[in-house]
Formats: C-alpha cells, structure tokens, sequence
C-alpha cells in the first residue's frame, strides 16, 4: 500500500470513529499516525522539486495578503505601498509575489502580494504551494475577501490549515524532554481534558519511548499533534473586506450575515475600497496593532527627541536590551543605564536597566560609557 492510500485510509478511519473518552486514545494514536504520514509524503515530494518564492524580508515586519485572483491584493498594494504592482481585469495577473514598502507611524511595513491561492493550492496545484511558503514567512496575514464572495474565506483558511499556519491562536503549552528510561511520564495541569492514555498513545506514535512530557492548558488533539510536530507556524490574521464601493446600504447586512457564516465577527472585519482609496487607514491601524509594533522616540544628546524616525520594535521583543539590539553599534557594550518617560515609566526620566520593557511612545535615553 502507497503512502497516500495509508492517508486516505486513516483519514476515513478517523471521519468514520465516534469521538468520546473511550475512542479519545484511539483517535489520537491515529491523528498522530496521519501527521507523520503526511509529512513523510511531503518530503518525498518536495525532493529536488521548486524551493519556492524567495522574498527577502525587510523591514520592521512582513505581511502577506492572501486573496483570490481579482479580489484587488495588487491594487490594495498599489494604494498602500510605494510598489507598482500591476493591476488587471482578468485573472491571474500577478503571477509573482510582488512586494512593497508600506511605511505607518514611522515603521517600514513588508506587504507581499501574492498570486491568487485556488483550490487544491496546498496540494500543490496552480503554483499554491510557493504561495503558501511565502506566507508561512510572514507576521501577519491579511485576507482580502470581495463583498460578494466572502465565503472565499473558508477555501483559504483551510490552505493555509493544511500548510500548518494556525491563525489567531498561541501554541499549545506543552515540553517535552528526552530521557534514557522510565518511559513516557505524563504530568498534565488541571484543566488538561485528554486522558494521559491518549498523550502517552500520540507520542509513542511520534516515536517517543522514554520522555517526559509536560501540559497545559485546554487542548484538543489535533492541538496537541500540532504541539508535538514542530514546523507549525502560529501568526495573527486581518480580515479586509474590499470593493465595498460596490455595495448598496441594504446590502450591508447581507455582507454581515455571510461574514458570521464563515465564522468571523463583521465588527472585527475591515470594510475598504482599494480602488477608492476608502477605509484604508482603518486597515493601517489595524495591522499595525495585530504586528505589535510600538514606536520608542530616541532622546539623542544634543540633538533631542526624534519624533519622525522612531526605532520600531514589537511586542516580546521590547526590552531596553532589544532597543539597543536594534540601534546596533557600541551603545550596547557602553550601556550604563537608561532613562525612560512616557506610558511604561513610573515617573519622568526613570532610570532602567536593561530588563525594562518600553511601550508604544515611549521615549528613551541611553546613557552610555564614554
Ligand atoms: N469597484 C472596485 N473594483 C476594484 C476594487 N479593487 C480592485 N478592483 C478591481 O478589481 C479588478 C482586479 O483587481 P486586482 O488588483 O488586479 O486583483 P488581484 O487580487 O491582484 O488579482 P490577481 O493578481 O489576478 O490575483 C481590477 O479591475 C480592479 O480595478 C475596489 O475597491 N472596488
Ligand atoms: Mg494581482
């Protein structure tokens, strides 16, 4: 039996078993199974065959626009970025990823549009696996939907599923370590629903003998797989809606009521005219507060405070240490001490270390060693 017959086997096996606790184990060692499966076929097939786009990345962060062919990514691109990326009325006109520059509160945004994703994208039709290996790069994805077919959203969140990009949720909390005997110790939080059964099974499955393996939180299996396996790719996502200049009033709840269908919240949704250039600072905003980004204003001796070109950081990574990182240069080794006013400051010029964490506006002082 081939390796896409033993998939489609299990894949049955697992539609066709009734999940409750007393298939929960079985369930699991099967999920597993397919993983491993999958994973086994993709690497056969990805042998020697294309690498994918390369896009370099720059700037303070990436955003991939994924959409349809003609729902308007080149002409949101064109709208929003310095790039001039070409714009048709058939489909299929951007046959690369085309990058531009978007540049919001002094940040130096990556937007990558990328050629329409179809059907069986991620299996590797119609040139979707490139595109979905751009977006595994990303920060952040944004999905361009029209207003007359936001059902698309369901076909392309289900690609980027199959390509292992888990959207708007944190990994799973979960360790694991290695040992030489004693088996597969399991010791799970409170709120773990699995049967240590059911952990121990899936492990073994991913070739785990002796290990101890710690979890968190309330996970499903597939989250657990997910945990286990570790080329998975967690990044928030932004919902645009566009061609909204087409639409009526009286249409709107339509759009609305389509939007809950494919499970997302319309207040969530940004509704935008690319070609009218409407909405598009709603959009802005948005992506700048699902990247993270802060903005830290430089207090330069003798040149004062730098309002026009802040130093760009994100959340996680926003430590008086990871500013210094950023400016680069000999401040990091002639770091004394740091002053801080603004939001993340208890008072006016606060002295800090280099533990501090810096909020969005934040202004900062390095004093440093002569
Ligand atoms: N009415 C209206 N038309 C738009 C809007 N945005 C884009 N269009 C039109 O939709 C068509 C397709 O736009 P493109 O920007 O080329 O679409 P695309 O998503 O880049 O398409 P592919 O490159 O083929 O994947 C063009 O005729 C645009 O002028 C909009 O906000 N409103
Ligand atoms: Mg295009």
């Amino acid at each position: 039996m081939g390796l896409e017959e033993e998939i489609e086997d299990l894949r049955e096996e697992i539609a066709n078993t009734p999940y409750n606790k007393a298939t929960e184990a079985h369930i699991g060692r099967l999920k597993a199974k397919l993983a491993e499966k999958k994973e086994k076929l993709e690497n056969q097939s990805s042998a020697g065959g294309g690498q994918g786009y390369a896009v370099e990345k720059t700037g303070d962060a990436t955003v991939a626009l994924v959409g349809f062919p003609s729902v308007g990514k080149s002409t949101l691109l064109n709208a929003l970025t310095n790039a001039e990326s070409e714009v048709g009325e058939y489909e299929f006109t951007t046959l690369d990823v085309n990058p531009g520059m978007l540049q919001y509160n002094g940040a130096n945004i990556q937007m990558l549009d990328v050629p329409g994703l179809i059907e069986g994208a991620a299996d590797g039709r119609g040139g979707g696996k490139e595109v979905l290996s751009v977006v595994r790069t990303a920060d952040l994805v944004v999905f361009l939907l029209s207003v007359f077919e936001i059902q698309q959203y369901e076909r392309l969140s289900e690609e980027l599923y199959y390509n292992k990009v888990r959207l708007d949720t944190s990994p799973p909390n979960l360790s694991i370590s290695k040992k030489g005997r004693g088996g597969i110790r399991v010791t799970k939080s409170d709120d773990v629903e699995l049967d240590e059964d059911t952990i121990t099974g899936v492990l073994r499955e991913h070739g785990y003998v002796n290990a101890d393996v710690t979890v968190r939180g309330d996970l499903s299996i597939d989250e657990l797989v997910d945990g286990i396996m570790d080329n998975r790719v967690y990044l928030p996502s932004v919902v645009a809606v566009n061609k909204a200049d087409l639409i009526d009033h009286d249409y709107l709840p339509t759009v609305e009521e389509n939007l809950r269908e494919v499970g997302v919240d319309p207040d969530d949704a940004i509704f935008i005219s690319a070609e009218d250039e409407k909405g598009l600072e709603a959009l802005k905003d948005r992506i700048w507060d699902a990247l993270g980004l802060i903005r830290i204003y430089m207090d330069k001796p003798g040149r004062g405070v730098d309002y026009d070109e802040p130093l760009v950081l994100r959340e996680g990574e926003n430590t008086v240490d990871d500013a210094l990182h950023k400016l680069g240069g000999m401040l990091d080794e002639r770091f004394r001490f740091a002053r801080v006013t603004g939001p993340s400051a208890k008072h006016d010029e606060q002295q800090v270390g280099r533990d501090h964490e810096l909020q969005d506006e934040d202004v900062l002082r390095v004093v440093a060693r002569k």
